[in-house]
């Protein structure tokens, strides 16, 4: 469904088996050799999402190719094809995207993410979001503040949801995550993943 302009979301778009094998493949990113860290911003304040990164890594606002001087794990070449398929299904046939970056965050326990923009990233690319485990209320608000007006979406294990044109420079955050509402099928025990799928514009 188109939420808003550029904005699509597609429930259930991962099969339970695919999603089992992603949320595996994200316990292992994050604890690899630059692992899974909960961000602290620049104002001091720490994010409570544990996030790591594939590709490049994302250092509060800016993207680096390493942590620490540690290189971030490569972007697997599945994740650039899930890209595609993606768009493609939200925005038809021919649309083109290029992921080089993806950042996945960990959201245990009361873990939530604030309103905010998606400005590190120098194309007008569409950012792609994949959701596993519990399910939370996603927060789709307007270009201009982080407040009103705002849609409440629900997002659930499977989920794609892309933001590009108009959409890709809303003010969005996770308010809420519902915990043990996942499907112990996919191999999460509580919380909730989202993987971002991102086109930096940068050449290392
Ligand atoms: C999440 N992650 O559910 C979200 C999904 C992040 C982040 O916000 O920055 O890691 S991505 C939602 C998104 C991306 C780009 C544009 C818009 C939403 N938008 O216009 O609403 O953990
Ligand atoms: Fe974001």
């Amino acid at each position: 469904a188109t939420v808003a302009p550029g904005a699509v979301h597609i429930p259930v778009w991962l099969t339970p088996e695919y999603q089992k094998s992603i949320v595996e493949e994200c316990d292992r990113w994050a604890s690899g050799p630059v692992p899974a860290r909960t961000p602290t911003l620049p104002g001091g304040r720490r994010m409570s999402v544990r996030q790591v990164c594939l590709g490049w890594h994302w250092a509060p606002y800016r993207y680096t190719r390493t942590a620490g001087g540690v290189p971030v794990l490569p972007l697997p070449r599945w994740l650039t094809e899930l890209g595609r398929a993606a768009v493609v299904d939200a925005f038809g046939v021919g649309t083109r995207f290029e992921a080089d970056a993806a950042l996945v965050n960990f959201y245990d326990g009361g873990a939530t993410m604030g309103m905010h923009q998606d400005k590190d990233e120098h194309t007008d690319a569409p950012v792609v979001s994949l959701s596993l485990g519990d399910a939370c209320r996603f927060r789709f608000g307007n270009t201009v503040d982080r407040g009103r007006p705002y849609r409440d979406i629900e997002l659930r294990s499977g989920d794609l949801f892309v933001f590009g044109g108009p959409s890709r420079l809303a003010y969005h955050g996770v308010p809420k995550v519902h915990p043990d509402t996942a499907d112990p099928a996919i191999g999460i025990r509580t919380g909730r993943i989202n993987i971002t799928l991102r086109s930096t514009g940068l050449s290392s």
